[in-house]
Order: structure tokens, then C-alpha cells, then sequence
């Protein structure tokens, strides 16, 4: 029977949370909040299927908080939606905004709990799409002052902050696979747009650091490539994969340059003076977080961008989004950014977790004993990890809420607690209460 008795074997130090995300529970129709990339990209291609109201945390956010403080969580991780800050324009505040936000840190504060609040967790700001969005630099320049508007306003709430959530998703899936907002499928924006998401994220060290000795980091989605067999231009194939999807990141933070075998077919796209805000992105930080939830299965394909591969799914146990449990590759990207990037920085997971097709059973329990059995196979791996000495400081847990899962709407259920969308009610599933039985 799965449980969660591993969470008796870490360490008292090492801080357990969950996470959200400000479009995937908020609700964008309430407090002022203005429009983001995510409600046009909903009304185009979404049937409008949106995050107005979402889990309407908005409102409930007290009610939430003291969920995440009863099940013995030190931690909450959120983020901060730029569009409700500033609705209509850079310069503009909406003070409706400002409030909430105070309200919530307040609110998490009281609580003990520890804040890990994300700068940008995917809401641009709708007007930044007339210039591009990502694809340019000017949007990274925006960030920073808004960076920096957020540290000096709520930087005396939290020490920790994360400048950009997943900077793959941002830049690859939603410039060159369409498959997030703004949905386009250009080699070029996307490359683009992967220089210009990590420039912000440079950039906002500066300007975050300007007010605030903040705790910084950045939170980079790692997905395990495994060529679908050992033939050359399989492995060649899972190699390009993983140098697009999760060495481009982290070796242009920590080592201040793209990875080759990439950058080989992306240098022609580049902007011109890349080279030079290699140095601004590669600023120290404080800590990485790393989001991690599968693998992929690499085979070779030749396409005319040379882009020369196909992603495939296996055959092991998989998760209602089609993802398969692949725990193992939690530890090889732990150990991969100790031993190649960096061996002093500490290493939070700053999510992982399951969508489930969660039913309830006759007494109106959701017994979500897969999502169970995956924290457990994931929290073994990360034990490993700490037994050898490496500094990983916490886990969070996706999510604290069934919630906005973006593409897929509210078909895909993340979370420790059922949200019902008609009337906001939470109920606590299995899941949950195993963290709170041995937390
Ligand atoms: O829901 C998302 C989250 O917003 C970012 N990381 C992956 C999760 C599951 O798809």
C-alpha cells in the first residue's frame, strides 16, 4: 500500500511546501486584474476556456493558507501575476493588486509559513504582445523594473525569490511547438525568445539585489532524454533534445554560454550582441529550483530546420497527461547540476507531482493512491541524494490545487485538494492527508 512514511527520514532542516501559480488559481476577473497572453491565447485557440476565475484564490487565499499550514507544510511557493499589478500599462499601479499581494505574504507570514514567491510564472502582460513579447529584448528590460517595483514594495515579506518559472515552456513550447501562449511555431522567435527570457532573468538579479539582500534563484523544468535505442543517430538525436531542453538553460547560468551541439544550428537566428548578455545572465545566484515530472523517448527524424527529432512516450506507468513515471531521472538531474554545474548551489525541487484521474468513492473520499505512490517513488530518489552529501534543501509539491492546467483547461487535476469549479469548494484528498499524517 503506498504511503508517505518516507517523509519521516529527511531531515528537520530540509523545508517541505507546495506550489502554485498566479493564473492557474487566482482568477483574473477579480481585483483589477488586467488581461495576459493567456487569455487571448485562450479565446483563440482554447474555446475560451480560461483562468478568469480559476480556483478563485483571489478570494479564498486565507482559506488556502491554512490548508497548507494544517497539513505541517513550512513553505509556499506562488507567483506574483504582473498583469494584476500593472493592468494597463508599466507605469500605472493597480492598488487592488498591491493589496492582495500584501495580503497573502501577510497572511503567510502569520502563518509560519516560509514565502517562494516567482516573479513570472507565464502571464505577460497582454500589451507586450503588439512588440513580440518575448521574441524581444525591450520585454526583458520591462521585467527588471518590474523586478525591481516588486522587491521594493514587498521585498521586507519574503528572503527567497524565483525571477522566472520554466524557462523552456516560456520560449520553446510556446514559439516554436505553439502549444502555450502566444502559440506560434517560428524557429526563429523561439530562439529569440530563449536568449531574451534568460536576459530577464539576468537582468532582474541586478535589479531585485538593488533593494533587497533576497535569496535568488531560478527555476529550470528538466525532462530526462533517453534515445529510444542505442543507434547513433538516436543517441545524436536525445542529445540535441537535451541540449535544446535542458543544458541551453542551465549552462548558459552557470557557465556563461549555450551549449554547443544548439547553438551550431541556432548562432545564424541570435541576436547580434548575445555574446556580451551571456555575462548578465550568468550573475550568481543563490539557489536552483528544479521542476521535474518525466521523460522523453528520443528518435531520430530529419525535418527541414533540423530540429531532427521526434519526443515518444513508453510503456511505463503513466499519469493522466500521458507522462511516465520516471523517477530515476530526478536524481540523475540532481546529481547532473551537482557534479557539472555547480556543487555548492543549493538545490530546492520546486515541483513535482501528478495529474490523476481522481474519482471519488461512494463516502465522497478521493483515494488518489497513484499521485501517492508517486511522491513516494520521487521523495526516495531525492533521499539518495542528500545521503551522498548533496546540498538540496526542500521539495514542493504540484500542486496545492486542482487548478488551470493551461492547454488541457481544468481537464487535468494536479492537485493535493479537489477544487470544485462551480462553487470554490476545496476538499482535501488521500494524498494531502498522507503529507499531514507524517508531516
Ligand atoms: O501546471 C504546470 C506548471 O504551471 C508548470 N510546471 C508543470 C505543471 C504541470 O504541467
Amino acid at each position: 500500500m503506498s504511503n508517505l512514511s518516507i517523509l519521516q527520514d529527511f531531515p528537520s532542516d530540509f523545508t517541505f511546501g507546495v506550489a502554485t501559480s498566479s493564473y492557474q488559481i487566482e482568477g483574473n476577473s477579480y481585483g483589477g486584474c488586467g488581461k495576459s497572453i493567456w487569455d487571448d491565447f485562450a479565446e483563440r485557440r482554447l474555446n475560451g476556456i480560461d483562468g478568469q476565475k480559476a480556483c478563485n484564490h483571489y478570494s479564498f487565499f486565507k482559506e488556502d493558507i491554512k490548508l497548507i499550514k494544517d497539513a505541517g507544510f513550512k513553505a509556499y511557493r506562488f507567483s506574483f501575476a504582473w498583469p494584476r499589478l500593472f493592468p494597463e500599462n508599466d507605469n500605472q499601479i493597480n492598488q487592488d493588486g498591491v493589496n492582495f499581494y500584501h495580503r497573502l505574504l501577510d497572511e503567510i507570514n502569520l502563518n509560519d509559513l516560509e514565502p517562494f514567491p516567482t516573479l513570472y510564472h507565464w502571464d505577460l502582460p497582454i500589451r507586450f504582445i503588439k512588440n513580440g513579447g518575448w521574441e524581444n529584448k525591450d520585454t526583458s528590460k520591462r521585467f527588471a523594473d518590474y523586478a525591481n517595483f516588486i522587491s521594493k514594495n514587498f521585498g521586507d515579506q519574503f528572503k527567497s525569490v524565483a525571477t522566472i518559472n520554466e524557462p523552456w515552456c516560456i520560449s520553446w513550447l510556446s514559439y516554436y511547438l505553439g502549444e502555450h501562449a502566444p502559440g506560434k511555431k517560428d524557429l526563429n522567435a523561439a530562439v529569440n525568445s530563449m536568449h531574451n527570457i534568460l536576459l530577464a532573468h539576468g537582468l532582474s538579479v541586478d535589479s531585485l539585489r538593488s533593494e533587497h539582500n533576497h535569496q535568488i534563484g531560478i527555476i529550470l523544468n528538466n525532462e530526462f532524454s533517453e534515445p529510444i535505442d542505442q543507434s547513433e543517430k538516436n543517441i545524436q538525436a536525445a542529445n540535441l533534445f537535451d541540449a535544446i531542453y535542458n543544458r541551453w538553460f542551465a549552462d548558459a547560468i552557470f557557465k556563461g554560454k549555450y551549449p554547443q551541439i544548439s547553438l551550431n544550428l541556432f548562432e545564424p537566428l541570435m541576436p547580434q550582441d548575445y555574446q556580451s548578455d551571456l555575462k548578465t545572465i550568468s550573475k550568481p545566484i543563490d539557489w536552483l529550483g528544479i521542476n521535474y515530472y518525466t521523460r522523453s523517448l528520443i528518435k531520430s527524424k530529419i525535418s527541414k530546420d533540423k530540429i531532427n527529432y521526434d519526443c515518444l512516450r513508453g510503456s511505463l506507468k503513466k499519469t493522466d497527461m500521458d507522462w511516465e513515471f520516471y523517477p530515476k531521472g530526478l536524481s540523475y538531474f540532481i546529481n547532473r547540476i551537482h557534479k557539472e554545474y555547480d556543487e555548492k548551489i543549493p538545490i530546492y525541487i520546486t515541483e513535482n507531482g501528478m495529474a490523476n484521474n481522481d474519482r471519488m468513492n461512494s463516502k465522497g473520499d478521493i483515494e488518489d493512491l497513484d499521485r501517492i505512490e508517486y511522491f513516494q517513488l520521487h521523495l526516495q530518489e531525492i533521499l539518495e541524494c542528500l545521503k551522498k552529501g548533496i546540498p538540496l534543501k526542500g521539495y514542493f509539491a504540484w500542486s496545492l490545487l486542482d487548478n488551470y492546467e493551461w492547454s488541457y483547461g481544468y481537464d487535468k487535476r494536479f492537485g493535493l485538494i479537489h477544487v470544485d469549479y462551480e462553487n470554490f469548494s476545496r476538499k482535501t484528498k488521500l494524498s494531502y492527508r498522507e503529507f499531514q499524517k507524517y508531516l
